[in-house]
């Protein structure tokens, strides 16, 4: 089926700010969408957003990328048979002509490719979570859910980034929620309780009112014990420490316990928290440029903890072998608009999954009612998706969506659970 018109328009992201849209109609009148997401800590590697800088909306404006898609992307995609994305990513590539997206814009870029997917399905008269899965068995994934927002999230009011919880004891993608609900509740009242509410941050977790980043943790435990669930085996902590964000060359900065630690230090900190408490899933334990901070942390955790890349990996197939070659996180941070297209991004998966890597697909913290993400996470059997906290309708969109897939008639076949750690959970 060839495509008969691509056309692309300004929307409004989950933190007020523009971003790209982009629609694809087919000749026989089908037709799909795709939104670019937002990252606010982001990977340097990553493929990079063109913004229009200037004075109005802080510089965010998204102009550039519109037009270059009317100009160049557009003449070049009209005509072209809709399911052929391998060819459209390739020639989006060239088009760009760049490593990382820098002239037409990883932003132009991944909302066209979703656009193109979402129409190959639409044509083929197919959800497109079924579209992708092409026959093959797969399942729901399992979902780490935020409960406390902070680094980057949250005016860096604490310095770690997301305290999630894996129901590690969930049986389906359904009680999976039911479970979070319980927990994300119970965090807000045990804050309320302490006069600690301050709503919510980026993604919709509870505000970090804490002094210290362990004092995240002892709560975490309280609210998922206050939920009636044993911390651990009924539901256990993830953490993203987005490093990164407070630390480089070997030196990272706890502004909250105002302490300075070098790598080793860093290390050994997040080891005691993964004694202390029910931690099955590490993010960017240490900065996307300490690779031998990585690696020491996985070879000392890694066979207990799943231990993820994120800013480190960047959603990059070639990143992901190196990683493997050296031992570095056991699983992959899945997020489209890192990699710039689908078939980019569908390559890191398949990385992971060659160096026995688990994978988790991804939204950002700029978000929209899109919904894409849950859809490439249950067809391309990723076992993981992170969406960010159980509030705010930019991520309770990709939760419900979920929950639509598993209870249609012709659903997936069964749910991942805490199967698609990696690591052993405790
Ligand atoms: C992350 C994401 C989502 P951002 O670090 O994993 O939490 O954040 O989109 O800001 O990079
Ligand atoms: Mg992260």
């Amino acid at each position: 089926m060839k495509i008969k018109s691509l056309n692309a328009r300004r929307i409004w992201d989950s933190r007020g700010r523009p971003t790209v849209e982009v629609e694809v109609t087919n000749e026989d009148g089908t037709s799909g969408s795709g939104i670019a997401p937002a990252g606010a800590s982001m990977g340097t590697r990553e493929a990079v957003e063109l913004r229009d800088g200037g004075s109005a909306f802080g510089g965010r404006d998204v102009q550039r990328a519109l037009a270059g898609i009317e100009r160049e992307i557009a003449p070049l995609l009209v005509g072209r048979d809709v399911s052929d994305q391998a060819g459209i990513d390739a020639a989006l590539i060239a088009l760009d002509g760049t490593p990382t997206k820098t002239r037409l814009g990883g932003n132009a870029l991944v909302a066209t490719s979703l656009a193109v997917l979402h129409a190959a399905a639409a044509q083929a008269r197919q959800p497109l979570w079924q579209y992708l899965a092409q026959g093959r068995t797969v399942q729901l994934p399992l979902p780490q859910i935020q409960i406390f927002g902070g680094g980057a999230h949250a005016g860096r009011r604490v310095d770690v980034q997301d305290f999630m919880v894996i129901a590690t004891g969930a049986s389906s993608f359904a009680q999976a929620l039911e479970m979070t609900a319980e927990v994300y509740r119970a965090a807000g009242e045990i804050m309320a309780a302490r006069g600690a509410l301050a709503g919510v941050a980026d993604e919709g977790g509870w505000w970090p009112n804490f002094a210290r980043n362990e004092e995240a943790l002892d709560t975490l435990v309280q609210a998922i014990e206050k939920a009636g669930y044993t911390p651990g085996s009924e539901v256990a902590i993830a953490l993203d420490i987005a490093a990164s964000e407070f630390g480089s060359k070997g030196r990272y900065r706890l502004a909250l316990e105002n302490q300075e630690l070098d790598s080793d230090g860093l290390c050994e900190r997040l080891l005691r928290w993964l004694e202390r408490y029910p931690i099955v899933s590490i993010e960017d334990p240490l900065a996307e440029d300490d690779e031998a901070g990585l690696v020491a942390f996985t070879r000392a955790a890694g066979d207990r903890v799943q231990v993820v890349g994120d800013d480190y990996l960047v959603t990059n197939a070639q990143r992901v072998r190196q990683a493997a070659a050296i031992g570095a996180c056991n699983c992959a941070l899945i997020k489209p608009n890192q990699a710039g297209t689908v078939t980019e991004t569908r390559a890191a998966l398949d990385a992971a999954r060659a160096a026995g890597y688990a994978s988790i697909v991804s939204a950002r913290s700029g978000e929209t009612e899109d919904v894409a993400i849950v859809h490439l996470a249950t067809g391309w059997n990723a076992g993981q998706l992170k969406v960010g906290s159980f509030a705010r309708s930019e991520r309770m969109a990709k939760w419900n969506e979920a929950l639509r897939i598993e209870s249609r008639p012709g659903a997936p076949a069964g749910f991942a659970g805490r199967a698609a750690l990696a690591g052993r959970a405790p």
